[in-house]
């Protein structure tokens, strides 16, 4: 049975010109800064990103980790939404790893901050009792915020904040190609808005492994030295950086593949009895949607699902996440719609 997988994006395969790349890609050793193939990746996203510099890194936990270890110190606070993928699923890389103290602010349905809560929030750099306030956090697009784009009009006001004070801000740009392609711009106008960005190849651009950072030529020097000091310096790591060219090459234009399907997933479930979902807010690749009957388990739903060769899972206790990406078609999509009507009718 061919299965849908909806989890994430981050299953998707590599394309059969991925394997070649990788097959053929030059090699040396990138510690020595000796990678041909690193290097070119490297260029490439700078010059993509219009920043100085660029950094390949093993995966977006290490990406976000590397650059936040480069901006603070110990004892230093960053400000970030509390549904932010930095705060929720990175282990607490920052304060183990880095001693760094997270201040989360409420995030808003539409990933956004609150430019208020942000000003609010950042310390009196004089008073000896409070860590010292180092960088905003954003995430475009936002992950838990059901795939919700940040215009660059919108990370302006942030920016703005953080400048006035002489902060810096980091974007995880997980899905930022996601994002671009969303508002239909150029993907520099986004990355304007940040000192910093992690990329992924690894979600929808369908690379097997890797992130990017990308900053000023001094910023990448010294999260060169932390990624090495996570254990992040890589050898022959071109193998991994030619797959990601190709991401870069190939795979940012069909993003709009994957927001198609997601609207069509999510028009479809709002027809659906007992689904709760507000199509108008899936902006991206994500449809985050609930039940109506709080007595059906929704890991319940997930197996009798499975059991029909559509995975998805169930992010908290009330919703689902699927995810629409390379290797899922529209067919797919129809599929799964048919799959979810059947299931909920068995439970109900
Ligand atoms: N997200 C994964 C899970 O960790 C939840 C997913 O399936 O979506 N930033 C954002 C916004 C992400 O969504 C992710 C991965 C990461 C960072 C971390 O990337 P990796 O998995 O490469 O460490």
């Amino acid at each position: 049975m061919h299965i849908v997988d909806l989890r994430s994006d981050t299953v998707t395969l590599p394309s059969p010109a991925m394997r070649e790349a990788m097959y053929r890609a030059e090699l040396g050793d990138d510690v020595y800064g000796e990678d041909p193939t690193v290097n070119r990746l490297e260029e490439m996203v700078a010059e993509r990103l219009g920043k100085e510099a660029a950094l390949l890194v093993v995966s977006g936990t290490m990406g976000n980790l590397v650059a936040l270890l480069s901006h603070c110190g110990r004892g230093d606070e960053i400000i970030m939404g509390h549904l932010a993928h930095t705060f929720l699923y990175e282990a607490g890389g920052v304060a183990a790893l880095g001693g760094i103290h997270s201040h989360t602010l409420p995030n808003l349905p539409n990933g956004m901050l609150d430019p208020q809560d942000v000003e609010n929030a950042i310390r009196d750099p004089q008073n000896v009792h409070h860590p010292r306030s180092r960088v905003i956090c954003l995430e475009n697009t936002h992950n838990r915020c059901g795939g919700a784009v940040l215009s660059p009009a919108q990370m302006a006001t942030i920016k703005a904040i953080a400048d006035r004070h002489g902060l810096a801000v980091h974007l995880d740009g997980a899905r930022i190609f996601h994002a671009a392609i969303a508002l239909g711009i150029d993907v520099k106008e986004i990355a304007a808005q940040a000192d910093s960005v992690q990329l992924c190849f690894s979600k929808g651009l369908a690379a097997p492994v890797g992130s990017a950072i990308c900053g000023s030529a001094d910023f990448i020097r010294e999260a060169r030295r932390n990624r090495k000091m996570v254990g992040g310096g890589m050898r022959q790591a071109g193998i991994i950086a030619a797959a990601a060219i190709v991401a870069l090459e190939q795979m940012v234009d069909r993003l709009a593949d994957d927001h198609e399907n997601a609207r069509r997933l999510a028009a479809g479930l709002a027809e659906i009895n007992g689904v709760t979902i507000d199509p108008a807010a899936v902006q991206s690749n994500i449809v985050v949607f609930g039940l109506a009957d709080p007595t059906i388990s929704l890991p319940q739903v997930s197996q009798a699902l499975a059991a029909k060769g559509i995975k998805i899972n169930p992010i908290d206790k009330a919703h689902f996440r699927a995810v629409t990406h390379y290797g899922v078609e529209r067919e797919d999509i129809d599929r799964t719609l048919i799959a979810i009507r059947e299931t909920l009718a068995e439970l109900a």
